[in-house]
């Protein structure tokens, strides 16, 4: 019998809403591991300077006149501490709720969003970037330092998971960002370290830049059922796939259809991550969403983001 979970109020509340957050599952010292294994990744960049590019991904943006990493690349592959929380129980234990018993990881990466320059994440949601056989997959982030709205904590738009949105520029090829507008209201989701944010693969996301002195480590785990199968669009499926892990239970070999169509991305260019395509297609002039929000400071925010 598992003993970890979600309550029945977190699972209805991820049904609805797309996303449900568990204030710090991970303590301090859990999260230990982390932090080591991103001192020892941030040590071996350093000795092996030529393989710098596969390992991590950099800032465009100085600071202190130094590069900085933005993100690191598939943390479950690179570095025991990080798969020690990944298949820790507390989380599988949330996972399979979610998506049953049988468990991947598809893929995984690490945000570093560093004090004073932390990228924009532009609007999107996940399944597009990877379309599947069925909708049971997990985006699922923790916290590693804590997240407020100075330090552009995720945003996620509520009870928007039922279908595939548009990501695309005028000439049909994928952007990675939403271009269709949306009358939505953003919700923040702030929390502390050790914070777990689970959300539904089509609930639209994004985040703004760290203007504040203070950093956002969030780390990523994709997680998926075992028998949800991706559906091969180029290049792409197949390099995802080869990042992807079995950590728990069976591993079936029929595929399960079922969920909204999957609309299929259709790439210009081959893709480092979804910075390196969101600014792509930025400077190619597309679209990005628009949105109603209520909230008034994160309307400003937004608004005094799209002038910078
Ligand atoms: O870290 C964030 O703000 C969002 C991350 C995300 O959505 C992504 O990397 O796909």
């Amino acid at each position: 019998m598992k003993s970890y979970g979600l309550t029945e109020e977190q699972l209805k509340h991820y049904r609805e809403n797309g996303f449900v957050v568990v204030p710090e599952m991970f303590d301090l010292d859990e999260l230990r591991a982390a932090e080591n294994a991103i001192n020892d990744l941030a040590q071996q960049a350093v000795n092996d300077p030529v393989n710098l590019a596969e390992v991590l991904e950099l800032e465009p943006e100085l600071v202190g006149g130094k590069r900085v990493p933005r993100r690191i690349y598939n943390p479950f592959l690179a570095h025991e501490g990080f798969r020690s929380i990944a298949t820790h129980e507390k989380l599988l234990g949330c996972i399979e709720d979610l998506v049953g018993p049988n468990i991947d990881c598809q893929h995984s990466k690490l945000n570093m969003k560093p004090a004073h320059v932390g990228s924009v994440v532009e609007w999107h949601q996940d399944l597009p970037f990877f379309p599947h056989t069925n909708d049971d997959l997990v985006s699922t982030l923790v916290y590693l330092d804590e997240a407020t709205q100075d330090n552009g904590c995720l945003q996620v738009m509520p009870r928007m998971h039922g279908s595939f949105l548009e990501h695309v520029d005028e000439d049909g090829y994928f952007t990675g960002m939403i271009s269709q507008q949306l009358d939505a209201t953003p919700i923040p989701l702030e929390g502390q370290a050790g914070s777990v944010i689970f959300m539904h693969p089509l609930t639209p996301h994004g985040s703004l830049p760290n203007r504040s002195p203070n950093a956002r480590r969030t780390l990523i785990f994709e997680f998926r059922a075992s028998d949800s199968f991706p559906i091969y669009f180029g290049e792409l499926t197949h390099r995802n796939e080869q990042t992807a892990v079995h950590v728990q239970g069976d591993q079936p070999r029929t595929a399960r259809v079922g969920g909204p169509t999957p609309v299929m991305p259709l790439l210009r260019d081959s893709i480092a991550s979804i910075y390196d395509l969101q600014e792509r297609s930025k400077v190619k002039g597309a679209k990005r969403s628009k949105f109603a929000a209520e909230n008034k400071e994160a309307k400003e925010e937004m608004l005094n983001h799209d002038k910078r």
